[in-house]
């Protein structure tokens, strides 16, 4: 885990040298040659967000969010992307509020604790655009998740694999000019992951573990773009609503986000960004009554540990993210790369807080 905590700070500092050189060499809009793919494009013409004034149709991704955002932009008519995501979130240390507590303290009110978690998701989408106005969006992702349990002075690890729900949406263009755009997005989850992961003897596994919210979820969205020379930014608001109960008898608390980036061109394929995200999401409504509860004592009928418990689960979080994105002018492929950290969190104790997180992906346009 060494190597995970020194990673962060060597991201930082490759990304703040590209910065700092991309500013000496005193790039500027001028000396940005415009890929092939818009020679043929008229700015005054176009009606689209991106320098170059032919958009992600004309493979200029300088415009786009860090690989972190999703739904981010919309297509042109008749535009069609793949994409592929790999996101990584690491949990290593026990929260009550905003303070770190040790793995002792977490399990006071319970007899185990959640000592360290890792999440892995493969995620993979398809974008398609009817119109100029309307893109729709089909995502889903294989999600593998470990958790390091102690229980009692005995450490286990617990995994769960497998498909996650199946979101479907819809953004809409709200405005477009040739500096800015603004989009509204709405996405409906269908609860396709399992909520029925189990440990080995037959409980079913925390909340944190399943891999599916188990409910319809609307995933509502606003994100505004703008560009100004050789930066360009944006920010989305965006929320995630459980409807009703699932199967297991509980809705996971809802969550809302706002995000905010600054991206810098080094040069006509490559931008670095800065991301901050503030967000907060509820507790767990209603319980599950197959995960692991006290069974005598006076605690009994309690949950086992923290991530049993419905209680522990909600919080907020301020996070600070740096990205590179790579793109080729020719045929529409961009690779991105994001990685960030919590600047501040404070949790529904005890509960793991994350201690960093990355997402990389590959997007494909025709
Ligand atoms: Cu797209």
């Amino acid at each position: 885990m060494k190597n995970s905590i020194l990673f962060i700070p060597a991201l930082a500092a490759f990304l703040v040298g590209a910065l700092i050189l991309s500013v000496d060499a005193g790039v500027s809009s001028s000396s940005i040659k415009k890929p092939s793919a818009c020679s043929g494009c008229a700015t005054s013409a176009c009606v689209c967000t991106s320098i170059c004034a032919c958009g992600a149709d004309g493979y200029d991704y300088f415009a786009y969010a860090p690989s972190g955002v999703m739904g981010d932009h919309i297509h042109h008519k008749g535009g069609l992307m793949a994409s592929y995501r790999y996101m990584f979130m690491s949990m290593q240390r026990n929260y009550d509020g905003d303070s770190q507590i040790s793995d002792a303290d977490a399990r006071d009110d319970y007899m185990g604790s959640a000592a360290e978690m890792d999440m892995q998701m493969h995620m993979l989408g398809v974008m398609y655009a009817p119109s100029d106005k309307l893109t729709l969006m089909l995502m889903s992702a294989y999600k593998e998740s470990s958790m390091l349990n102690n229980m009692m002075g005995t450490t286990s690890k617990m995994r769960s694999s497998g498909w996650g729900d199946v979101t479907f949406s819809g953004f809409y263009s709200l405005y477009r000019a040739q500096a800015n755009s603004a989009h509204f997005g709405l996405g409906v989850s269908a609860p396709t992951g399992s909520i029925d992961q189990r440990m080995s003897n037959g409980a079913r596994m925390g909340y944190p573990m399943q891999l599916g919210s188990g409910t319809w979820d609307m995933k509502p969205s606003l994100t505004w773009i703008g560009q100004s020379g050789d930066w360009s930014y944006g920010s989305q608001v965006s929320a995630v609503i459980h409807l009703d109960e699932n199967d297991n008898g509980y809705t996971l608390g809802d969550s809302a986000m706002l995000t905010s980036w600054i991206n810098r061109r080094i040069n006509d394929w490559s931008a670095v960004s800065i991301r901050l995200t503030g967000k907060s999401w509820g507790n767990v409504d209603g319980r599950d009554d197959e995960m692991p509860t006290i069974q005598m004592g006076p605690m009994m009928g309690q949950p086992m540990a923290a991530a049993v418990d419905p209680d522990a689960r909600a919080g907020s979080s301020l996070d600070l993210s740096l990205g590179l994105s790579l793109w080729d002018t020719e045929t529409g492929a961009r690779f991105a790369i994001e990685a960030g950290a919590p600047i501040y969190q404070n949790l529904d104790g005890p509960q793991l807080g994350t201690e960093w997180f990355l997402s990389a992906g590959i997007q494909m346009a025709w």
